[in-house]
C-alpha cells in the first residue's frame, strides 16, 4: 500500500549548546533530517546517536540544506561562524538563515542586511524559553520572529516544532527588541523578589513559605501592564487610577525604613523610588506610575 508521507523540511543547525541541542532534538524526533555543526565537535555526539548527520565545518553544514538555524552564544560568535574564516567563499544565495542567537535589535538588522547582500533570506528570533521548555508545548515557551514574512510563513510549520511562534514584523530588529523588553521586565521582577527574600533573610520565616505568597502577588499585579498600555495609548495617565503616585511616594519611607531595620540595602528599590519622586515633583501626583516610562526615554 502506498504510504502518504510528505517529506519534512531538512534543517541545518549551527551551534549545539544547551539550546541548540534541545532545538535539534525536537526536529529529529519530528522526523526532520538534521545536519549539525558545532565548534567543539564532542557536543554533537548526543544528537549523532539520535540520527543527526554531523559535519566537520560550518560551510559543509550550510551547503547541506536550504534552512539554516543558528543558535550560538552571541552576535560575536555568529560573526565568527558566518563572516569569519569558516564560511569565507561559501555561496549563501538561496539560503534561508534563521538566527535564534540572542542579539540587540541593531545587531539583528545588520545581520539581515549582511544576509541580503549575499542573496540569503533572513529571519531573526528571540527565544522565550529555557532548554527544558523546548518541545514541551504545555510550558508555553515560544520564539519571537521578525524579518521576512514570506520566509516566516514558508518555514512556520518547521519552526513550530520546538516551540510556539510569534511573528512581530518585517523589521528584523523587532524580535530582539521584544525579547529584550520581556527579559528586562523579568529582571525587574527578579530584583523585586530578591529584595523581598532579603527582608526576611534573618528572620524565622521559611523562604519556602514566602515563595508562594510572592508568586501569587506578582501574578495578581501583572495585569496592571494592560492599564499602563491603555494610558500610554490615550496619553491620559489619570485614566483608571487606583493608587495615585502621591499616595505611593508617601509610602516609600516605610519601605526604606523597613529595609534599614532589616539590614537590607535599598539599592534595588531606590532608583525606582527616585524616579517616582521626580515625577511627583513635576506635578503628576494624581497620575499612575506610567509617567516613569517617559522619564526613562531620552
Ligand atoms: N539557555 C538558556 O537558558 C537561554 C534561553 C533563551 C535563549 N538563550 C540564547 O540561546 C543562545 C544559545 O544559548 P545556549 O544555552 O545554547 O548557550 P551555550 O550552551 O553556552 O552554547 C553556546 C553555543 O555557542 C557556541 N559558540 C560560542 N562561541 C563561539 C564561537 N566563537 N564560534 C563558534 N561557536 C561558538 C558554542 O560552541 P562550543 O563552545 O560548544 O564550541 C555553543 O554551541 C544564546 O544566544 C542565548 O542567549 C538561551
Amino acid at each position: 500500500m502506498a504510504q502518504n508521507t510528505v517529506e519534512k523540511t531538512p534543517v541545518t543547525m549551527l551551534g549545539l549548546g544547551a539550546m541548540g541541542t534541545a532545538l535539534g532534538r525536537t526536529w529529529l524526533a519530528a522526523g526532520h533530517a538534521l545536519t549539525v555543526w558545532n565548534r567543539t565537535p564532542a557536543r554533537a555526539a548526543a544528537l549523532a546517536t539520535e540520527g543527526a548527520k554531523v559535519v566537520d565545518t560550518a560551510a559543509e553544514a550550510v551547503a547541506a540544506n536550504t534552512l539554516i538555524v543558528l543558535c550560538l552564544l552571541d552576535d560575536t560568535s555568529v560573526d565568527e561562524v558566518l563572516a569569519g574564516t569558516d564560511l569565507a567563499g561559501t555561496d549563501l544565495a538561496g539560503t534561508d538563515l534563521v538566527n535564534l542567537t540572542t542579539s540587540t535589535p541593531a545587531q539583528a538588522r545588520a545581520r539581515a542586511e549582511w544576509a541580503r547582500e549575499r542573496g540569503a533570506r533572513y529571519l531573526d528570533g528571540g527565544i522565550m524559553a529555557v532548554p527544558p521548555m523546548i518541545g514541551v508545548p504545555e510550558t508555553g515557551g515560544y520564539v519571537f520572529y521578525s524579518g521576512s514574512r514570506n520566509l516566516f510563513e514558508r518555514h512556520q510549520e518547521t519552526l513550530s516544532v520546538p516551540a510556539g511562534t510569534t511573528y512581530v514584523g518585517e523589521d528584523a530588529g523587532f524580535a530582539a527588541l521584544h525579547d529584550v523588553a520581556l527579559l528586562s521586565a523579568m529582571y525587574g521582577m527578579f530584583a523585586g523578589a530578591a529584595h523581598a527574600f532579603a527582608l526576611i533573610r534573618k528572620e524565622d520565616i521559611d523562604p519556602a513559605a514566602l515563595a508562594p505568597l510572592l508568586a501569587d502577588w506578582l501574578v495578581a499585579m501583572a495585569p496592571a501592564v494592560h492599564q499602563t498600555a491603555d494610558q500610554l495609548r490615550s496619553g491620559d495617565y489619570t485614566k483608571g487610577v487606583v493608587s495615585s503616585l502621591a499616595m505611593q511616594v508617601a509610602g516609600t519611607p516605610t519601605f526604606l525604613s523597613t529595609a534599614e531595620q532589616q539590614g537590607v540595602s535599598p539599592e534595588l528599590l531606590s532608583p525606582y523610588f527616585e524616579l517616582m519622586r521626580r515625577l511627583l515633583a513635576e506635578g503628576s501626583g494624581e497620575e499612575d506610575l506610567t509617567g516613569v516610562i517617559d522619564l526613562l526615554v531620552n
